[in-house]
């Protein structure tokens, strides 16, 4: 007998929860806050939503007494009102992640973490991809769990970025195989302590058993000390120290080791990803894959191949000796840090862009003996060439446009440079977004001729 949903949120998760529930024979409903939602857009452009009752904005919410189960998209969160009154009748809440698993077959591979988790995910997957036949990667990254899950078998597997906000409104969901890349401040306007937020993290593992593995970093104090209370197999990766068991990086080169005896995995340089940061996340993959038994061989074959996410200290080609490296998704000082830290090379630097009041004293301290060169652009150029005078970096020049940047940067540059785009600041005033910027960078690179 079908069952009554109400689903909340009618963006990517909550339309995908209705058509997974549809297709199930499930009498389904759809709320959303926003009273000026376009139903009709909805429906063009899903419509099967056409079989959905919508109900929006402010309205009496005695209406969900009426349901047996409530279905929470991740952006939706526990404290407002309706999800309130949703509780006092005691109604079930599953989150999108949990509908998902309810529904879903196959095996479950979660990643969640601060930092990185997009990069871990998309990365464990071309890993999984090497050596399994149905790997469907989903979450968090941007394709919904539960769009994902028609068709599954037991010998699907899911490899999922999986965040905070899902985590809040699991109950059974079981990885066979988690993992928690780092937790620093983040989202607190949502998790409202620190303390909240952890626990929404630690809760990945919460149904593992000892048949299960959660892959931890070392450095990272809290999740040290968890992976000691933990009773699923733990595996430890760490960027800054040999560990005696688990992966480790030291000296340009990842390692595995086994109560005190190791083994090279790979040269980073055979990486097309850079920085420590990156090498936590691929030793974080490498773990995921050998935990669900995939072969070295073809994991290493897989991080060879493995490009970086779109705009994140994305390799772009080489010219005459010169390597090009687009970062346009580090539209903030702190983004831009690790972009400029994850240089092995002297760096010839474009950065600035629109202004977001952003202070820069922290970025411009990590130039010397890393940027050769600073090439400035857009409404910031003033602002940070100010703020270089006052760090006493002299290395300077403010350019029209991007392209003029690109062309003094490459005519100055020699081979063994880098030019690397990581403006810490937004696009807006001389681009739509920073994906439009990335790819004037990229274009333009590829023109240079090697000759
Ligand atoms: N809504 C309400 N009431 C609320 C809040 C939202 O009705 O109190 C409605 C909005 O009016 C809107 C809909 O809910 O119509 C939006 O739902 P949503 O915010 O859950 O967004 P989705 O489009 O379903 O996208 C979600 C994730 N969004 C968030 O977590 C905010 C996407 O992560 C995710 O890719 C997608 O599901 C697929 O799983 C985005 C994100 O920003 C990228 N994530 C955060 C992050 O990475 O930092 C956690």
């Amino acid at each position: 007998m079908s069952e009554k949903y109400l689903v909340i949120g009618a963006g990517i998760s909550g339309v995908s929860a209705c058509e997974l529930l549809l297709n199930n024979n499930e009498n389904v409903t759809l709320y959303d806050g926003n009273a000026n939602l376009d139903k009709e857009k909805i429906i063009k452009d899903n419509p099967f939503m056409e079989r959905v009752s919508i109900i929006v904005g402010d309205v009496d919410f005695s209406f969900v007494k009426d349901f047996d189960k409530v279905v929470l998209s991740p952006g939706v969160p526990l404290d407002i009102d309706i999800v309130k009154r949703i509780k006092e009748e005691n109604i079930i809440i599953w989150g999108e992640i949990e509908l998902a698993y309810r529904f879903g077959k196959g095996r479950i591979v979660a990643i969640t973490g601060t930092n990185g988790k997009t990069t871990t995910t998309a990365l464990t997957g071309e890993i999984f991809k090497s050596y399994y036949d149905d790997v469907r990667v989903v979450g968090n990254i941007g394709i919904p769990y539960t769009k994902m899950v028609e068709g599954s078998t037991d010998d699907t597997i899911f490899v999922a970025e999986i965040s905070s906000f899902q985590l809040e409104t699991i109950h059974k969901f079981k990885p066979e195989s988690s993992a928690i890349l780092n937790i620093t401040e983040d989202h607190l306007n949502r998790h409202h302590t620190m303390e909240n937020y952890i626990n929404a993290k630690k809760s990945i593992t919460k149904n593992q058993d000892k048949s299960n593995t959660c892959v931890l970093n070392y450095e990272d104090e809290v999740l040290r000390d968890f992976g000691e209370k933990l009773s699923c197999n733990v595996v430890y990766f760490s960027g800054k120290r040999v560990l005696k068991s688990g992966l480790y990086y030291n000296d340009g080169v990842i390692y595995i080791s086994n109560n005190g005896s190791s083994a090279k995995v790979i040269d980073v340089d055979e990486l097309a990803i850079l920085g420590v940061h990156n090498y936590e996340n691929a030793m974080c993959a490498i773990a995921l894959g050998l935990s669900m038994d995939i072969p070295m061989d073809r994991i290493v074959d897989a991080l060879k191949k493995f490009r970086a996410v779109e705009h994140r200290i994305e390799y772009v080609c080489e010219r005459k000796g010169v390597k090009f490296y687009n970062d346009s998704k580090g539209t903030n000082p702190d983004a831009a840090i690790k972009g400029i830290c994850a240089m092995n090379r002297p760096t010839f630097l474009i950065g600035g862009g629109y202004d977001k009041e952003s202070s820069y004293d922290e970025w411009v301290s990590c130039f010397p003996k890393r940027v050769k060169k600073l090439a400035l652009i857009g409404q910031t150029s003033e602002k940070i060439a100010r703020c270089c005078d006052e760090h006493g970096f002299k290395d300077y020049v403010i350019c029209d446009t991007l392209e003029s940047a690109m062309d003094l940067c490459f005519n100055e540059a020699i081979s063994g440079d880098a030019i690397l785009l990581s403006p810490a600041c937004a696009s807006w005033g001389m681009f739509t977004n920073y994906e439009e910027r990335g790819k004037v960078f990229k274009a333009h690179a590829r023109e240079y001729k090697n000759a």
